[in-house]
């Protein structure tokens, strides 16, 4: 309505900004849901409630994961590994693309390259981490090949309208599809990953599935042709966009059937569907190099992030193109304040290991790294509400702060939780930034330097190569490990450390959750711990260091903290 149409006159009103949304369906009706909120967190939960929730990740992988098109070789591998130790950066998860396999046969290893992918598995799990590997959906044709014979004779392809077996081209050549839209199908690829079947594989081995969209290099927009046939009579056009979402499902299902029921999986994953935060991980795709790409990682794992997928990252560098030192760097910072790290690299870039590129490069990506590290408790507690409650761990400014209109288009900045407001720098040769701080009423901590800024105004911070600007709200307590060390193992050998950031009033509060960090007995025998912290006004402004004994169950406050510890309220 235009202002003052069918108004008496003199009466204002208020013109709200108009927002067309056309939806087309290629076939079918299109079901449509009306959240009625009214808050955001609200939104988030009743999302959940039709789509489920965020699953819990296994600890190790919100630890940083190193990547590549291709680790060359065993030798390779073991190097790079190698590399972090020596370079002192803390890594959990390393991983292969499609060279490891024999003529991207999926679930075989090319037995010059990864002779002894079991040792290689070993080797990798003395240090406590892991390897990932990919699985991609389209299979080779080739009738020497047992498991395509094993396929086509189950039926497990997707037809073409003439009802011929649909063939179509991708890595290994000319390339069948597996039907993942049957139970059957899924079952029968669930199976392969048992440990007896898939050969060379172990229980530290993880899956990650590409080109899922499906990627047919032959076909039309470079997918699947809509008349394509799957179980049932469904043409590809019906079930085009649940495609990657059922492969999801399926390795899920096969990662979790493999542990007889007792391990989380992690599987992460190019397509997706609502409801795919049920299975694992999902990114971004092929970036590019760029500050550009930097730049857009933000907004898009935040819309992510609001509609339900919220383990998401981008490739950390870019992953084709090669990133100059400098943007190298801030990728990593940025990178590690989202909530799955992956550094990756396309085939042609060269190599980028942290190392690679001098010690002020090294310096502050190791620095990078071990902040992410030591914050794991926080990522951990906010994954935890993530999964019982739908609040995605990153948020844009709007949901903390929805009665400030001026945060609504923010797009450089977000909310980790409530409690820590970053800005990660995403221009060149900068040495300001300008930090948005909201909340009239708030106080915002500079975690770099303890400075304390009143909200409601722009700060123009000086930054370095090795500035992260991390701004923690007053009002909240977060909860880190004193130190690193190599891996998400080893942050059991540090104590926690709480932030407290008081408010205006002296007030502080936070959250706190721990379990053994990669089985489901938090769910099925209550084996966790969930703790809030509460300062009230006029206690000790001091630090507690305490320890939690996972398998007891217990949190120690030690030393001079236990003295504190009346002044702190601990809720279950
Ligand atoms: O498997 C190779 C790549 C992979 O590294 C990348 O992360 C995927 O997004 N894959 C796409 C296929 C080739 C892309 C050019």
């Amino acid at each position: 309505m235009e202002q003052g149409e069918d108004e008496p006159p003199g009466k204002k009103s208020k013109i709200s900004p108009q927002t067309d949304v056309r939806w087309i369906s290629e076939s079918g009706t299109i079901d449509c849901f009306i959240l009625l909120g009214p808050t955001a967190a609200q939104v988030f939960s009743q999302y959940a409630q039709l789509t489920g929730y965020q699953a819990l990740p296994p600890l190790f992988s919100l630890g940083y994961h190193q990547c590549r098109w291709n680790y060359e070789d065993e030798a390779d591998v073991k190097a790079v590994d190698a590399g972090f130790d020596l370079h002192g950066i803390p890594y959990d998860v390393i991983w292969l693309d499609i060279e490891h396999t024999n003529g991207k046969r999926y679930f075989t290893w090319d037995s010059e390259l990864f002779p002894n992918p079991g040792e290689l598995q070993h080797h990798l799990q003395k240090k406590n981490r892991k390897l990932v590997v990919i699985s991609d959906p389209h299979i080779k044709i080739d009738p020497d090949w047992p498991l395509y014979c094993e396929v086509k004779e189950g039926g497990h392809f997707v037809k073409n309208r003439e009802g011929a077996v649909y063939e179509g081209t991708c890595w290994p050549g000319e390339s069948c599809y597996l039907d993942f839209s049957s139970s059957k199908t899924r079952s029968w690829y669930a199976r392969q990953f048992s440990l007896s079947k898939y050969e060379g594989s172990t229980e530290s081995l993880f899956v990650w599935n590409d080109m899922n969209e499906p990627s047919v290099f032959n076909g039309p927009e470079q997918t699947m042709p809509k008349d394509a046939v799957h179980h049932g009579g469904w043409e590809h056009r019906e079930l085009h966009n649940l495609y990657g979402f059922y492969q999801h499902m399926a390795t899920f299902e096969g990662l979790l059937t493999r542990s007889g029921g007792t391990e989380r999986p992690f599987i992460l994953s190019r397509s997706f569907f609502a409801g795919s935060q049920r299975l694992g991980a999902i990114w971004t795709g092929d970036n590019v190099a760029t500050w550009e790409y930097l730049k857009i990682s933000i907004p898009m794992l935040l819309s992510l992030s609001l509609t339900g997928i919220q383990f998401c990252g981008a490739d950390v560098g870019g992953f084709v193109q090669d990133p100059d030192p400098e943007l190298l760097v801030r990728w990593y910072q940025a990178g590690a304040l989202q909530p799955f790290f992956r550094g990756h690299s396309a085939k042609m870039t060269k190599r980028r290991e942290p190392w690679l590129f001098g010690d002020d490069v090294t310096s502050a990506i190791r620095s990078a790294v071990q902040d992410r590290y030591r914050l794991l408790p926080y990522w951990y507690t906010l994954f935890h509400q993530a999964h019982t409650s739908a609040l995605p761990p990153i948020r844009p400014l709007w949901v903390e702060f929805p009665n400030d209109t001026s945060m609504f288009a923010v797009e450089n900045q977000y909310m980790i939780g409530g409690a820590l407001l970053v800005c990660p720098v995403t221009d060149p040769e900068v040495t300001e930034v300008k930090v948005l701080l909201p909340g009239s009423d708030v106080l915002w901590y500079d975690t770099n330097t303890a400075a304390v800024h009143k909200g409601a105004r722009t700060l123009d911070l000086p930054v370095t190569l090795n500035t992260v600007p991390v701004f923690q709200r007053g009002g909240t307590v977060v909860p880190r490990r004193a130190g690193c060390g190599s891996s998400t193992a080893d942050l059991q050998q540090h104590p926690f450390t709480l932030t407290v950031a008081l408010d205006s009033k002296g007030n502080a509060d936070g959250l706190l959750y721990l379990d053994d960090g990669h089985s489901f007995s938090y769910r099925d025998q209550m084996q966790f711990c969930l703790r809030r912290f509460t300062m009230r006004a006029g206690a000790p402004k001091t630090a507690v260091t305490f320890e939690f004994d996972a398998k007891r169950g217990v949190l120690t406050l030690t030393g001079l903290d236990l003295e504190i510890h009346k002044d702190w309220e601990i809720v279950i």
